[in-house]
Formats: structure tokens, C-alpha cells, sequence
């Protein structure tokens, strides 16, 4: 059964020995970073802070920080199986013959439980706070010690397509400023940024937002896919629970919102206002510099009577984020492969922190296959900003980073195989020339062929013969070892 709500996950995480509630008082500023990262780092459970100092709601954090953690988070037993039934989905043609039509009917009937529904409230709506509420009632963590204030790190913000009132679900970080406003760190490549646009090129005024805080773990989740543009988060979350997210639409705008949220902020941009947005210590593991952002204002909270406040921690990897990457990396694979059937595999390992290193191992059929999975890979949605790309051949497992340096590294004539573009790089990139922009670098790291005009021979790799490693397997236990 999908879970109705953050909390039934929390209770599932709690059943599975992978949460550990803290019931002293631990202090928001600095101290629950210090207890997240610790735990993340040794493979520890979820924290569930019953008393953050300042403040009566319950901090849960790491919540999403393991694959097992992912696992009980998406209902999987690996996120493979995730994987699995979007290849079914892809794959699903329309059949000949009535007979196999009605047998497909029952895949339909699984399609219609992914549209999200509206409802006409839910627990979201238990409290509603038009006015005397302060966002410093909220037990939103100052991360580390030069950010430049408490950061909400984990909220699902939505906004709606000016051109095609589609509504879009990122998730953004979110600096408070005061009671009543924060910043709203979208990138300028990111879908809410581009309704801002969208909304300043017609000379309007204000862009209603709304940001719901705590939901169902898929929906959750849903906020930080590298969808394409106009492709609901909602829906791909009905696709992940197997059940539509019911929404609700909010007290003061148009915009719907998940109605098991813990807890809904409601408000405007003005447009054009912007203010000064960071330090934060990034996922990159370096503060991210400040920068000029726009200033969400917030004109009405909706929430539960008893909310639970999750949030996140990004700092020097490997931290939460990984994880929810390393499940996006299996995810959308199939999809990937849907454009770039050559692709086998590819890894993101945590020290790249995504954007920066992608090991791809490919197929190889024709000269110059891996620069142009390369370039497909630079035009492909968010992987665009993929600053480096290793390119192996199918028979290197890219999920062994070691094996890839040790055959990548042997393989690559520099001069020769590496090659470098500009584009588009991600915001947080502290090297880039410019902000946004800067070069890319990606390394063939595959056997060079004639039709590449290698004409040299290529040696094989060292490996025993079969016979002798099964002489010495048992010549093995006798001498003891
Ligand atoms: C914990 C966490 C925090 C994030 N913070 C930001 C952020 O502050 N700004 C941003 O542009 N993207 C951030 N992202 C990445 C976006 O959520 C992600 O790119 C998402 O796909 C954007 O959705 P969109 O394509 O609908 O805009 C964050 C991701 C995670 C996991
Ligand atoms: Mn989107």
C-alpha cells in the first residue's frame, strides 16, 4: 500500500530499525548538521529530533540516506525494480487482436491511478494561519557555520506555466530572511526560473507560489527528478506509488498542492525584487557563493495541527543527496537508453557530485561513438551540466570507479581523446569563467580503432587461465590460507 503521508513513512522507517528519534533538545544552528552528517557518514539511521531547540515542531532528517533507506522510500526491494516497470512502460505497443487489447487493459488501468486528483481539503488544511504566524516557528536549520541563515532545504515548490498552466514541482532551497520572506534559489536553468521569466516578459506584477513542506516520500522525491519541462511531478509520483497524489487547492492562489503535506506556504514574488541569497555550504562541499535571487513572500501557512519539519543537509559528499542521485541514476537509465541504446551503464559517483563526473560505458559499433554520446549526453535535460564524461567500452563496469580509472587512464592518448565544449554548466560551479557558463571535457576512454586511425595493436588485459585458478582455488585451503 503507498503511504498516505510522511508520517506513515516515518513509521515504516521506524518498523525497518532505520530511525532513531532523539528526544533531548539538540540546537537547529549547527548541531543537528553536525548529528546528520556524522550519521550519514557511518552508515546510520534516520534522526528524528523530538525537541529542536526553539521550537515545538519535530525535525526529521536523513530520511532518504541509503539505498535501503530509498528502497523503503519508493516500496522496492532495489530501485531496479523501478527501473524494470518504466522499461514495461516503454515498451508497451499496441497489441494486434482483441484479445491481446483487453490484456493490456489492466496496464491502462495503471496508467489512470498516476493523474493526481483534486480534493476539496485534507489534513494540509487543519490549521489555517492568514496572519500571526512566523516562519521562525519553524525549526529550519542554519547548516553550517558561514551560510548566510537557516535554509528550508527540502520544499516542494510550485508554480504554474504562465504559457500552458501546467504546474511545475522543483525543489529549491529556501534562505528565511524573516518572519514572513525567504529567498528562492532556482537556478536559472530550472522550470520554476523559467515561469519567473515567462511571467516578467508579459509585464506582470507577481507569481503566485506555493511551497509544501512534508509529503508522501514519492512525492517528495518527485520534486528533484530531471523531468522535462510540463511533465507533472505529480503524475510521475501517481506512476511511483501506484496511486494518484490527491491535491488541494490552496487558500490564497489557484496553485494545488499535495493535501497530506505536513505543512503549505502560500505567496508571491514580486517580480523584479531580488535580494541577496547565500553563503550556503553546497553539495559541491564548498560554500556557494552569494548571488542575487527572488524574494518569496509568504501570506498564508495551511498545516497540519502537528507537524513534522523534514530537511536535509548537503555538505561534502557523501551525504542524502547521493542517494536520492544514485536512485535517479538507476531510474532513468532506461530512459536514457531509449535515446543512446549503446549506453550499458553509467555511474555518478559521490565525489562528482553528479554534474561534475559521469562514467558511461557504451557498446561501441562505429568510429567516433563515444564522442557522440558524449554530445548526446551534454544536450540530454539536466545532464547537460556534466562537466566531465569518461567514455569506456561495455566490458568495463563503470560502478567500479577504480577499474574505470585503471583501464580509462591506460587507454587514453590525452591530446587525442579528450575533447573539450562550451555551454551551459551549473549554477553552483565555483571555476566556471562565467557564472552558467564554462567548458565541458569529455574523455573516449574506449579501444581506439583503425576507422579512428589507431593502427597500432591493441594488447589484451591480464587474466589467468581458467584451469589454473581452479587448481590453485583448491591448492588454496590446503596451504591454509
Ligand atoms: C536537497 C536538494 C536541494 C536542491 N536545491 C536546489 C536549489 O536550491 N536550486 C535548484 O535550482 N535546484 C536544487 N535542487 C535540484 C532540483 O531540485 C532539481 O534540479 C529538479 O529536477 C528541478 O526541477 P525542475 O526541472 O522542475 O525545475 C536540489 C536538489 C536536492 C536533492
Ligand atoms: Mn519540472
Amino acid at each position: 500500500m503507498a503511504y498516505n503521508d510522511l508520517r506513515e513513512f516515518v513509521s515504516a522507517l521506524e518498523r525497518a530499525g532505520e530511525l532513531k528519534r532523539i528526544p533531548f533538545e539538540v540546537d537547529p544552528y549547527l548541531e543537528i548538521t553536525e548529528f546528520a552528517d556524522r550519521s550519514v557518514k557511518r552508515g546510520g539511521p534516520a534522526l528524528l529530533f523530538e525537541r529542536p531547540k526553539g521550537s515545538k515542531v519535530p525535525v526529521l532528517i536523513n530520511a532518504f540516506a541509503s539505498m535501503r533507506r530509498m528502497e523503503l522510500a519508493l516500496q522496492v526491494g532495489s530501485v531496479d525494480e523501478v527501473a524494470a516497470r518504466i522499461t514495461e512502460f516503454l515498451e508497451m505497443r499496441v497489441p494486434s487482436g482483441l484479445i491481446n487489447k483487453l490484456k493490456m487493459l489492466p496496464k491502462l488501468a495503471e496508467v489512470g491511478a498516476f493523474f493526481p486528483r483534486i480534493v476539496n481539503t485534507g489534513p494540509c488544511k487543519e490549521v489555517i494561519q492568514r496572519e500571526g504566524f512566523s516562519l521562525r516557528d519553524l525549526p529550519v536549520l542554519h547548516c553550517w557555520p558561514l551560510d548566510g541563515g537557516p535554509f528550508i532545504t527540502l520544499p516542494m515548490v510550485f508554480s504554474k506555466n504562465p504559457a500552458t498552466g501546467k504546474r511545475n514541482c522543483g525543489m529549491y532551497r529556501m534562505q528565511i530572511y524573516d518572519d514572513r520572506t525567504t529567498g528562492m534559489h532556482w537556478q536559472t536553468h530550472k522550470q520554476g526560473a523559467e515561469h519567473h521569466r515567462r511571467l516578467l516578459q508579459q509585464g506582470r506584477k507577481r507569481m503566485d507560489v506555493a511551497v509544501a513542506i512534508g509529503s508522501d516520500p514519492a512525492t517528495m522525491y518527485s520534486a528533484i527528478l530531471p523531468l522535462p519541462p510540463d511533465l507533472d511531478e505529480m503524475i510521475i509520483s501517481g506512476f511511483l506509488r501506484g496511486k494518484p497524489v490527491e491535491m488541494v487547492k490552496c487558500e490564497t492562489s489557484d496553485i494545488e498542492v499535495p493535501a497530506n503535506s505536513e505543512m503549505v506556504l502560500e505567496g508571491y514574488l514580486e517580480l523584479g525584487e531580488l535580494r541577496t541569497e547565500g553563503p550556503f555550504g553546497d553539495h559541491t562541499g564548498f560554500y556557494s557563493l552569494e548571488d542575487e535571487y527572488p524574494v518569496f513572500h509568504v501570506t498564508c501557512v495551511t498545516r497540519r495541527r502537528n507537524p513534522i519539519y523534514p530537511t536535509t543537509i548537503v555538505g561534502p559528499p557523501p551525504m542524502e543527496d547521493f542517494y536520492m542521485g544514485k536512485a535517479i541514476e538507476r531510474i532513468f537509465l532506461p530512459l536514457m537508453r531509449m535515446q543512446l541504446p549503446e549506453v550499458r551503464d553509467i555511474c555518478m559517483p559521490a565525489e562528482g557530485i553528479f554534474h561534475h563526473l559521469i562514467l558511461v560505458s557504451i557498446r561501441k559499433s562505429y568510429p567516433g561513438q563515444a564522442r557522440k554520446v558524449m554530445h548526446a549526453i551534454w544536450g540530454l535535460g539536466q545532464a547537460m551540466f556534466s562537466k566531465c564524461i569518461v567514455v569506456v567500452d561495455e566490458e568495463v563496469n563503470v560502478q567500479d570507479v577504480r577499474e574505470v580509472a585503471w583501464k580509462a587512464l591506460n587507454n587514453i592518448d590525452p591530446e587525442r581523446d579528450i575533447q573539450f565544449v562550451m555551454g551551459p554548466v551549473d549554477s553552483l560551479d565555483h571555476a566556471s569563467r562565467l557564472p552558467n557558463y564554462g567548458s565541458k571535457m569529455g574523455v573516449d576512454a574506449t579501444r581506439k580503432w583503425p576507422g579512428e586511425g589507431f593502427t597500432r595493436p591493441w594488447p589484451k588485459v591480464i587474466r589467468m587461465s581458467p584451469d589454473v585458478e581452479r587448481r590453485v582455488d583448491a591448492l588454496w585451503k590446503r596451504a591454509g590460507l
